[in-house]
């Protein structure tokens, strides 16, 4: 039954992702009137849109899923060590029919605007469709990455061919046979999309501004035998996750990289290297990402690996990161990434001595002449983190939006609630862990925490959770503190939200850690949920 207009829910949710199919299933639970609006015409989120050639998670498949359901764990036949997007998307299917989730989401309608009513003390949204509702509870589990950055090339309308962003991909397939294609931008979607390309294309050209360092994936088939025996004790699997430090399961390193020589440094970076794990050179020693000259000596290592690989001299240098510590932006994990400018019709353009002037009807126009093309792709990124609430109007308490309220950088409490947004809550939101975990964990525990949450409400006849403003200031204080830590801050990357013009800089995830932000979200709430303001209509506010 799609709502009517004027339809009263207890909650809605905001995306049908990953974290947005959760959320409706624990809701219900409670047993509460519960629809997720989704703007795509079909449900995935990020394994909807993402569909460009290559696509891919980089987490293992079998950490990379839910894992609420001890049946679903082992119903689900993953067939790849790392799954493509078809497979995921296959998986996000499954996982709504299985558990009867269709029935409360409607497609193809996107929530423009959210108001509180303070006197009513509900939530009154709209939508791009007309339809208007009201809820006591909002979550917004509209991604983190969403948002996707359009570059603004002048002259990209009057290209004759086509152009397409990563994370806008057509549905339809899309042809390279007999082109000449470019890329554009070298982080994770362009680095997984440039050796696919390169296979079918007539030509490639790459345009870097900033080469990434790409680790290779290793992926392959799973065996029958190492899918089975890791279902064997995959509870057990599923509860180390959960108090892991970032949502995957490894052996802490205990000595600083610098203690090492340098022979056996180069060992632990080789095994590394073959073992193929995004995050295995961080896992090398306890420093990489703490001391920039142990820092140097794993990105030192990347860089020999690209010069073994990359046969021309002047192309392997170009692609070697010299400018930023690894790991500081998201490193990359790739198949046949450097392999492919080998290829005698696969080209690197270096942005940095030949930036783009324009895109003109037959290219892209650089200080070096024009480059004909039939295809552009833009792999330029997202508007991350804070993206996709900013892109709503969400106005608070007193008339307040929430963009006045983060003009500065995004503010709240233990990145899940704003201060004067009651009742509105984000998953993998900002000033959480979100980006630096396995995401699918992350998305559980927070779920999990604000379905506990209104549950806490409801069982105590009270209407209302808000943020206390010194909450929030203490939270941004600290998720500030842990970052200054390590060596992010200092880095122009989609954590600084530098990769957007204009976009206030500051660190955007907490860095501590996924098992110690749980412990901290679990403190809060034991504590009768410390730093909130928790009331009931009519009744008097309880601190
Ligand atoms: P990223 O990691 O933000 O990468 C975007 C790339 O596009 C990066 O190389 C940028 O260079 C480049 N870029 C952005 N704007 C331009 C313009 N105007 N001209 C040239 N190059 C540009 O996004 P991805 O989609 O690859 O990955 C995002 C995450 O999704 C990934 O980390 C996974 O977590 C999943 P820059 O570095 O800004 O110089």
């Amino acid at each position: 039954r799609p709502p009517a207009d004027g339809d009263r829910f207890d909650a809605v949710v905001v995306g049908a992702g990953l974290s947005g199919l959760y959320q409706l299933h624990r809701l219900r639970e409670l047993g509460l009137t519960a629809v997720v609006f989704e703007a795509a015409d079909d449900i995935g989120g990020t394994w909807h849109w993402n569909r460009y050639p290559g696509a891919r998670c980089d987490i293992e498949s079998m950490s990379y899923s839910y894992s609420f359901s001890p049946e679903l764990d082992q119903e689900w036949e993953w067939r790849e060590r790392y799954a493509a997007q078809p497979e995921i998307l296959r998986y996000v299917h499954h996982v709504a029919d299985r558990f009867g989730l269709r029935r409360d989401i409607v497609l193809g309608t996107r929530v423009t605007r959210a108001v509180y009513d303070g006197d009513q003390h509900l939530w009154r949204l709209s939508t791009d469709t007309g339809r208007a509702v009201t809820a006591r509870f909002v979550v917004l589990t509209t991604g983190c990455m969403s948002v996707p950055r359009d570059p603004a090339i002048p002259g990209t309308d009057s290209f004759t061919g086509a152009v397409h962003h990563t994370a806008r991909w057509p549905q339809e397939d899309v042809s390279f046979a007999g082109k000449r294609v470019a890329v554009i931008g070298t982080g994770c979607s362009g680095v997984q999309a440039v050796p696919v390309i390169a296979e079918e294309a007539a030509a490639l050209t790459v345009f870097q501004r900033t080469p990434a360092y790409v680790l290779p994936a290793r992926n392959r088939p799973l065996r029958a035998a190492e899918r089975a025996s890791l279902k064997a004790r995959y509870p057990e699997f599923r509860q180390a996750q959960r108090l892991s430090r970032g949502g995957t399961v490894f052996t802490p390193p205990t000595r600083s990289a610098l203690e090492a020589d340098e022979a056996e440094r180069t060992a632990a970076y080789e095994a590394a290297w073959d073992e193929g794990f995004l995050n295995g050179l961080l896992r090398t020693y306890t420093d990489i990402l703490t001391d920039e000259r142990a820092n140097e000596t794993v990105a030192e290592f990347v860089r020999s690996r690209i010069r073994s690989t990359v046969t021309d001299p002047a192309t392997a240098e170009l692609l070697s990161p010299r400018t930023y510590p690894f790991a500081t932006k998201r490193p990359c994990l790739g198949t046949g990434y450097y392999e492919a400018y080998n290829l005698p019709h696969v080209a690197l353009v270096d942005l940095r001595a030949t930036p783009i002037e324009r895109i003109t009807p037959r290219g892209i126009r650089t200080p070096d002449g024009e480059h004909d093309l039939d295809v552009i792709v833009l792999a330029t990124g997202f508007d991350a983190l804070t993206g996709s609430q900013s892109a709503i109007d969400i106005v608070g308490r007193g008339g307040v939006t929430l963009r006045e309220r983060w003009a500065d950088g995004p503010r709240n409490h233990l990145g899940l609630v704003s201060a004067g947004f009651p009742n509105l809550f984000t998953v993998l939101g900002p000033l959480s862990p979100s980006v630096l975990t396995n995401i699918t964990v992350s998305l559980e525990q927070q779920v999990e925490w604000i379905t506990g949450c209104i549950a806490h409400l409801l069982g105590n006849g009270l209407t209302e959770i808000d943020a206390t403003p010194s909450a929030e200031a203490d939270w941004g204080e600290r998720v500030a503190e842990i970052a200054a830590r390590t060596l992010y801050p200092a880095v122009d990357s989609w954590y600084t939200g530098a990769n957007i013009p204009g976009k206030p800089r500051v660190f955007l995830a907490y860095a501590g850690g996924l098992d110690r932000y749980r412990e901290e979200c679990d403190a809060v709430a034991r504590g009768g949920y410390t730093g909130f303001v928790l009331s009931s209509a009519g009744g008097r506010p309880r601190a």
